[in-house]
């Protein structure tokens, strides 16, 4: 190709090879560096998301299968995905984030591990459901008993939902009674029983318990605010002898990320044993996550109880409630207390789970987790409070969250306190920066064994640059 080159250069050409021709012919490294970074930004569109999403909305309610996942708090389009691995997905649109939902908790050992899907290539080989026992049962549930403290006996379900219906229905017929507290915010599935005031999408989406839910179902649901000891007091003396259980997340992560005071959890244990009440961890998202043992390992505080999903699967659909030997033996055909599932316990569930828990087994896990969770949030909070913004939040291990106000945030009243709109922009401009968090102010942040120190920084770059637009 010609080229039109002047002056002393036309007279005195230098010899080149042909790769040095190519390599001249190249930009610069910092160009390449620029042209890229400016041809990503050019390139941001979620036409095709767009355009499946619309689809979407005429074949499915809402256009999705859970509705936290529409986005309607936080706006904009939501990003249909195409891949997943390690701590990264990719839309359909061909952009990539840095994920921190992990599919809502399960991909702790990051996405599409390896292990994980070579061990399912094998056991898919056997079949994928057996309705029948298996030995892949027996291994997952000797690994939950041995790691859970509360746990001697386990039922293995299909999602956290059916373990928490489940579980109610049990602590009902272990004591014979039926009043059940649970806690402003928190969320034990879309069960009729814990439809009220709960968190997550119904938080979310600002709802009134739902429509739908018989107001039998929901008669002998009591509440209280989290973190208020006193009127959990009050709800037993208005009602004694008739509250079967206490039910609560230990770490709220659906209403936002909220930990319990020093003295909650000891003073939910005292009050549920002078009340000859059960006192039930919903550990679907803090188990096998905040510590091996869940929450009641990491406060030191046993439950009878415990609801079990997300990690335990490994990615695939799986719940499981377990405790005491003497209650677990209530369960049918042990006991009278009715429950069932065509898929509990399918071979394809329990294998992921097991490779899952494998992982988490090895040294320094935890505070790996801890570490860089611990840098995330404190880069965000620092980049947030830098460009003068009202934010506090915290984590513990792998779990995390933050709000658009001054803290502390002890409950679901002070965490709706938080600038959902400031939340929403925010989240919008991390999405282009390629980080993806939960679409909601009131969702946990999940980080996994996949994060590299590399991720975290790039989000804490991100987060200032968003932050500074705001
Ligand atoms: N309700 C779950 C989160 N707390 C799952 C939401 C979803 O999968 O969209």
């Amino acid at each position: 190709m010609a080229t039109a080159i002047t002056g002393a250069r036309v007279s005195c050409p230098p010899v080149l090879t042909q790769a040095a021709v190519r390599r001249r012919q190249r930009p610069s490294a910092s160009v390449v560096r620029m042209t890229l970074v400016e041809e990503k930004k050019k390139a941001y569109t979620l036409q095709k998301s767009e355009e499946a999403f619309n689809a979407a909305k005429e074949l499915m309610p809402g256009g999705v299968n859970s509705p936290v996942r529409a986005f309607k708090s936080v706006g904009g389009q939501p990003i249909v995905i195409d891949s997943v691995k390690g701590s990264h997905m990719w839309d359909i649109d061909g952009n990539e984030y840095i994920d921190y939902v992990g599919s809502w908790g399960p991909a702790i050992i990051g996405h599409a591990d390896d292990e994980v899907l070579a061990a399912l290539s094998e056991t898919m080989k056997k079949g994928t459901s057996f309705g029948a026992p298996c030995l892949l049962e027996n291994t997952l549930a000797e690994m939950v008993i041995s790691a859970v403290p509360s746990i001697e006996m386990v039922r293995f379900v299909n999602s956290g939902t059916e373990a928490c219906m489940a579980v109610l229905r049990l602590a009902r017929a272990y004591t014979g009674r039926e009043k059940v507290i649970k806690f402003e915010g928190c969320y034990h599935g879309h069960a009729d029983p814990f439809l009220v005031k709960a968190g997550s999408g119904v938080a979310t989406l600002g709802l009134p318990d739902s429509p739908g839910v018989p107001k039998a179902a929901t008669y002998e649901t009591l509440t209280s605010p989290y973190n208020d000891i006193s009127t959990v007091e009050s709800l037993f003396n208005a009602n004694k002898g008739e509250i079967a259980a206490i039910i609560l997340e230990p770490v709220v992560g659906n209403a936002g990320f909220i930990q319990p005071t020093p003295e909650f959890l000891t003073a939910l244990r005292r009050l549920t044993e002078d009340n000859d009440a059960l006192l039930i961890f919903d550990e679907v998202m803090t188990g096998f996550r905040l510590s091996y043992g869940g929450a009641q390992e990491y406060f030191k505080i046993t439950p009878d109880l415990t609801t079990l999903g997300k990690i335990i699967g490994g990615g695939l659909p799986v719940g499981a409630y377990g405790g005491r030997r003497e209650i677990m033996e209530m369960v049918a055909p042990a006991g009278p207390m009715y429950q069932a599932g065509t898929l509990s316990g399918n071979p394809l569930a329990m294998t992921a789970g097991i490779h899952t828990l494998k992982r988490l087994q090895e040294p320094g896990t935890y505070e790996y987790l801890d570490k860089i969770t611990g840098e995330l949030i404190q880069g965000i909070l620092e980049a947030g409070k830098k460009a003068g913004h009202a934010i506090s939040g915290g984590y513990i291990k792998g779990m995390f969250g933050f709000f658009f106000m001054d803290g502390p945030v002890y409950n679901f009243g002070d965490a709706k306190k938080s600038d959902t709109a400031k939340f929403a922009k925010f989240y919008q401009g991390m999405l282009r920066e390629g980080v993806y968090f939960a679409p909601s102010q009131f969702e946990a942040g999940f980080t996994s064994l996949a994060h590299s120190a590399e991720d975290i920084q790039q989000t804490v770059a991100a987060a200032e640059k968003v932050f500074s637009t705001l």
